[in-house]
């Protein structure tokens, strides 16, 4: 698994898009190792070798291992030549943070996973429906505010980061869990728009055989 080039473990249309979307904008070589999370493939003995927490994305640069997906976006744009695809600022920084923090640790570890993974919440299976009921609770109040803090352009004041790709990673999850998102959250659309013009996106979007409005 490990070879020269920067290899990302993924799984299809999961959050490790937004790193492979990233390694795309990079234009330099990487490869990729596919791997499925409903099969239980990060769940066996040898992925819990390369990341013990059993989950994707994993990025694997040389000796060093990477998880995190936050961790794996600014390891990606800290290589020398990508200032690009980072804030500018001291300000800037703060924001991205903020934002990374929230979307990774509640909306997606809390509010998706009780969607997804409600069995991770409760032993009890009459429980589970109950939690998916509230996870959609918690995920319109998330997506709402999204919607409220964007308006359509990227989503920091100095242009393109490594925080886009990220946000629409969670714009596909929504039009996958039958939100309308083109009509309730249009600031949004106009983002995930953008984004997937960008030769980068849709050049990922094909690798992993993926759409972003199913
Ligand atoms: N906090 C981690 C979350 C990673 C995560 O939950 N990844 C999902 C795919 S989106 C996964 O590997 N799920 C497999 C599982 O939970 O068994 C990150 O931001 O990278």
């Amino acid at each position: 698994m490990i070879g020269e080039k920067p290899t990302l473990i993924y799984a299809p249309g999961s959050c490790s898009l937004a790193p492979h979307i990233v390694l795309e904008e990079l234009g330099k070589p990487f490869a990729l190792h596919s791997v499925s999370t409903d099969k239980g493939d990060t769940k066996t003995s040898a992925f819990a070798k390369t990341n013990p927490k059993g989950r994707v994305p994993v990025l694997i640069d040389g000796d060093a291992v990477y998880t995190e997906a936050p961790a794996i976006l600014l390891y990606l744009a800290q290589q020398s030549g990508n200032e690009w695809l980072m804030p500018k600022g001291p300000e800037e920084r703060v924001r991205m943070l903020e934002w990374f923090n929230w979307l990774s640790g509640t909306v997606h570890s809390v509010a998706i996973r009780m969607i997804w993974r409600a069995e991770y919440f409760s032993a009890a299976a009459d429980n589970l429906e109950l939690i998916r009921t509230k996870g959609h609770q918690h995920l319109h109040d998330a997506f709402a505010l999204i919607e409220e803090r964007q308006g359509g352009g990227w989503l920091l004041p100095s242009g393109y980061t490594i925080l886009d790709p990220y946000l629409l990673v969670f714009f596909r999850w929504g039009n996958r869990l039958g939100y309308d998102m083109r009509t309730a959250y249009p600031k949004w659309a106009d983002h995930a728009q953008k984004m997937i013009q960008r030769p980068a996106v849709k050049s990922a979007f094909a690798t992993e055989k993926i759409d972003l409005w199913q």
